[in-house]
């Protein structure tokens, strides 16, 4: 399998920045051919999805096997040790097209070991052909993942400010919570932590489709609501993905 990443930095700096904020953009680092194969599997996941419904958009690897193939992705595997340790399990691979139209999403975090801090959870965004802050853009609060609050909904940017952000500080600095949106150029990559505050702006009408997907890992140790395996799947695990698919 060929290289999907080109030459990034993740080492104890950028990792740091990572545990600050909740998140890390790598920007532009997949690779041409990593972004050509997705942007076509990504829109066949799009056609699936017209005709089948939301299964094929939640267990996008199942539906195809260049997404499945990823999984086990050395390049992909090292990135998410790199932020959880060794003991790694895959947890989910989610198709996020939004084609032009499309309403982005509110604001919300995710959960995954509330009680239990050591068992990490990261999202993988893979944005084959990037975004900007105003057309199916991430937003991000830094700081927010360290409240652990899975909770976490807000249908607009004002309703996360009069409330979420106005009753927290952050937890290390003290420094009042700021609704941040990012730009990300064709082949980013942003890693996450699950109980980031996070949401999307809509994609302007006018704007091709934003291909996306995400790959999810945790650190194993609990049931996670948002593992979406086919016992199937499970069965038979990709190439490489052997040891990753298991729950614990
Ligand atoms: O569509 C996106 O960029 C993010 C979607 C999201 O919130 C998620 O996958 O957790
Ligand atoms: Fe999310």
């Amino acid at each position: 399998m060929y290289d999907i990443f080109t030459e990034y930095d993740f080492g104890p700096d950028e990792r740091a920045r990572m545990d600050a904020d909740g998140h890390y953009v790598l920007p532009g680092i997949l690779s041409g051919s990593a972004r050509a194969d997705l942007s076509g599997s990504l829109a066949r996941v799009e056609e699936l999805r017209a005709e089948l419904g939301d299964h094929p958009n939640r267990y996008s690897a199942e539906y195809d096997d260049y997404l499945a193939s990823l999984i086990g992705h050395p390049q992909l595997v090292a990135l998410a040790r790199a932020i959880l340790g060794d003991d790694i399990r895959y947890d989910h691979c989610v198709s996020l097209n939004r084609p032009g139209g499309n309403g982005g999403i509110g604001w919300h975090s995710h959960s995954y070991g509330e009680e239990r801090p050591e068992l990490g959870f990261v999202r993988i965004f893979f944005y084959v052909n990037g975004f900007t802050a105003d057309d199916g853009g991430l937003k991000v609060v830094r700081g927010s993942h360290l409240l652990r609050d899975h909770k976490l909904h807000a249908r607009t940017d004002e309703a996360l400010s009069a409330g979420w952000l106005a009753e927290n500080r952050h937890p290390v600095t003290g420094d009042e919570l700021a609704i941040e949106g990012l730009d990300a150029p064709e082949g980013s990559v942003v890693v996450m932590w699950t109980h980031a505050a996070h949401a999307v702006t809509a994609r302007r009408p006018e704007s091709d489709t934003r291909w996306c997907v995400v790959y999810a890992f945790r650190r194993p140790g609990l049931p996670s609501r948002a593992r979406w395996v086919t016992g199937d799947f499970e069965r038979h695990p990709p190439a490489g993905a052997e040891t990753l698919l298991p729950l614990y």
